[in-house]
């Protein structure tokens, strides 16, 4: 299993959207010419495969995780968060969760080496989280699923004609995601969203706009794990390691519906380390084949006509960068590597008095965020996050995305052959100072205080880490206007590395409708 190509959805066992998959077909081998060849199996890389299998082209999908369509021991694909297990984190020995403290204790746990589900990769000033396999940051995100403001996105990316985003690639995403939103009336009365209901309404009472926000997990099935009719997920401490059901991640939409046109290979376990133009046409692509403690196996090259970056912001930027400084790829542009921003994310938390209580019984998925994104001193979109412990800790927990201007490059460094990323962590100040303009006035007007036990021994704000890389790619300006890169027909960029840095709300529903946008047009244009 480790190592072989699959077809994705054949075997998912816990869902309900799993649909129909074609028969599991054998891994890229040393010495394969393929049409096709998507490196990463996220947003980018899933919508890219829909699209190419559907217009009939043979396509390729090389992830570096693995596929989580089996059950440990336990009977579960993924571990909770509460109990977590090697499957919960990338290639280390402990695991490291963004609220890393509780009552001046360390929370995270020793676990064994394995290609788990989230990683959080180091720079110097800034920790990245990614989710690892078939299905990228979908396996391990919240789902909250965000459509960016219309003012904001034409300002980020005026090279795209919005009408047509808005009336096609929008809709188009969301309704291919399985985006839903959860039922008022009930979240009005479940003790388990107290947690945001208690937001919202410290939130309010200070003035500030709040809003629901879309999600993929499906509201009806977490309705029945209310009513404990089916098995918990959602309610049951799963998401950051995996929802064992009840989320709609790439792996049960775009990916298993690539699956069954039946002209998809997933090659798993395979990390992509040099892209380089190939005798006569194409491209070779050489990869590591790893095992499930991370240890090279094999190395192979495969030939592509057209490969697409789709490894997610930091891992396209990566390897384009070294490529471009390794003398492999030299006329990628000079904005390859440029305009990486966090997204402003700043996460913190209140402590609320003991009449404000967030409830021991807590979803894991957010649905209310309070945005505050069109005041111009303090231009934040704060997610009300939940901090499901198992107990009442009093504490509302929040991911704001502010409004951060600062930017930041990859760059490579030939000391250690690798790329480093020049974000420093006083880079977020300016994030700092939008949040705490916002929770300021909360907590005046509460008579309340920040809880400074969450990201450290004694550290208020969460601004060392980011679940939100975007950037390294621009669009329009390392690649043209639709993630050609320039210097190299046949190369493409498909995912996060295009948008510049903000998008100023939660990123994948961005990242997935301009990846539709590009797709439609490459596959119309480049794919005779
Ligand atoms: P991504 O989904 O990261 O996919 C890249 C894939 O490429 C991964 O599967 C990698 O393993 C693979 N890969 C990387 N390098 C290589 C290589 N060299 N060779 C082969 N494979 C490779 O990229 N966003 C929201 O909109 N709403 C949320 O609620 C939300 N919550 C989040 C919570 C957490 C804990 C995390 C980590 C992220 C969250 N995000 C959320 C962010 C969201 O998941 C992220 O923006 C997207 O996943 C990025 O999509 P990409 O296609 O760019």
């Amino acid at each position: 299993m480790a190592a072989t190509g699959f077809a994705v959805g054949a075997a998912a066992l816990s869902s309900t959207w799993t649909s129909a998959a074609a028969a599991p077909r054998r891994a890229l081998n040393s010495g394969d010419r393929v049409p096709a060849l998507v490196i990463g199996s996220g947003y980018g890389g899933a919508v890219t495969a829909l699209r190419l299998t559907q217009a009939g082209i043979d396509t390729h999908v090389v992830e570096m995780g693995r596929s989580w369509d089996t059950p440990g021991a336990d009977g579960k694909i993924f571990c909770g968060m509460l109990n977590p297990d090697k499957r919960s984190t990338w290639l280390s020995t402990s695991t490291d969760q963004p609220v890393s403290n509780f009552m001046g204790f360390g929370i995270n746990k020793s676990v064994d080496k394995y290609v788990g589900v989230l990683d959080s990769e180091k720079f110097s000033g800034i920790k990245v989280y990614q989710g690892r396999g078939v299905g990228g940051g979908s396996l391990a995100n919240g789902g909250m699923a965000v459509t960016p403001k219309r003012a904001w996105f034409e300002e980020i990316l005026p090279s795209v004609d919005s009408n047509e985003m808005y009336n096609t690639f929008f809709p188009r995403a969301n309704a291919t995601l399985g985006v839903n939103t959860i039922d008022q009336t009930w979240f009005e009365s479940t003790p388990w969203y107290q947690f945001a209901r208690t937001g919202r309404k410290t939130a309010q009472r200070s003035g500030f706009a709040t809003t629901f926000v879309p999600n993929v997990y499906d509201f009806e099935y977490m309705k029945k794990e209310a009513a404990g009719q089916v098995t918990k997920s959602g309610l049951g401490g799963e998401v950051i390691y995996g929802n064992n059901a009840g989320k709609k991640s790439l792996d049960k939409t775009y990916l298993a519906q690539a699956s069954a046109t039946g002209k998809l290979t997933i090659t798993t376990l395979h990390r992509v380390t040099k892209v380089a133009p190939a005798a006569g046409a194409g491209y070779d692509v050489t990869m590591e084949q790893i095992d499930e403690q991370g240890n090279v196996v094999a190395t192979k090259t495969v030939t592509a006509d057209k490969v697409f970056f789709a490894a997610g912001s930091v891992g396209t930027s990566k390897l384009l960068v070294a490529m471009k400084a390794q003398g492999i790829l030299p006329n990628l542009s000079g904005e390859v590597g440029e305009g990486w921003g966090n997204n402003g994310n700043i996460m913190v938390g209140r402590a609320n008095h003991m009449w404000d209580a967030t409830g021991k019984d807590q979803a894991t998925i957010p649905t209310m965020g309070i945005d505050n994104w069109s005041d111009p001193a303090a231009p934040i979109f704060a997610e009300i996050a939940p901090l499901p412990a198992g107990l009442e800790t009093y504490v509302s927990l929040y991911l704001a995305i502010t409004k951060n201007p600062e930017r930041a490059r990859f760059q490579f460094n030939s000391g250690t052959g690798k790329v480093d990323l020049s974000w420093a962590q006083s880079q977020n100040q300016k994030g700092i100072d939008m949040a705490k303009a916002v929770f300021d006035k909360i907590n005046q007007k509460e008579g309340t205080i920040y809880r400074t036990d969450l990201f450290g021994v004694v550290k208020t704000w969460g601004d060392h880490f980011t679940y939100h890389p975007l950037g390294g790619c621009v669009l329009n300006k390392a690649t043209d206007n639709y993630g050609r890169l320039n210097g190299y027909p046949g190369l493409y960029v498909m995912d996060g590395a295009l948008v510049p840095g903000n998008t100023g709300v939660n990123p994948f529903v961005t990242i997935t409708a301009l990846a539709e946008r590009n797709i439609d047009k490459i596959i119309a244009t480049d794919m005779h």
